[in-house]
């Protein structure tokens, strides 16, 4: 009964240094791959755009530019010039972009942006969230001066 007992001990304390190992893992991994790099980051080529609305055009596979900084409460419009179809859908977050059918060649898309972060989409028939035809906006918090 001793020998049973002892033997149950054992297997508590390697089930219990178990735990603490996961533990100090978790808290030393840091950002191996829960933090998101993608969620705040921003892009290296940005164009800062203080005109209201911001436009930007879907052209020949690409939105153009494609990476643009603008102030909180910016309506943002997206122009398909090409001659053909895109969407523009959200990576995350709020819910905003248009679908194929409604951005057929010639067609125009909105949508104002009041809070500020990065925003980022893609269009689902020429990219991926993360590469090709993709693009962000970049929504800073300053309000315009009236002065
Ligand atoms: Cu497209």
């Amino acid at each position: 009964m001793k020998r049973a007992t002892a033997s149950l001990l054992g297997l508590v304390l390697v089930a219990a240094g178990t735990v603490a190992a996961c533990g100090g893992d978790d808290d030393s991994a840091g950002g191996d791959g829960g933090l998101s790099t993608s969620d705040g980051s921003v892009p290296e080529d940005v164009v800062v755009i203080d005109t209201d609305p911001a436009e930007v055009t879907a052209l020949d596979n690409s939105f153009r530019p494609e990476n643009i900084e603008v102030a909180a409460g910016t309506e943002v419009v997206w122009t398909n010039k090409g001659r053909n179809e895109h969407n523009v859908l959200h990576v995350e977050g709020d819910e905003w972009g248009v679908e194929v059918d409604d951005f057929q060649p010639g067609a125009v898309y909105s949508h104002t942006f009041d809070e500020a972060g990065v925003y980022r989409y893609y269009c689902s028939i020429h990219g991926t969230t993360d590469a090709g035809m993709i693009g962000t906006i970049v929504v800073t918090d300053e309000g315009r001066s009236r002065g």
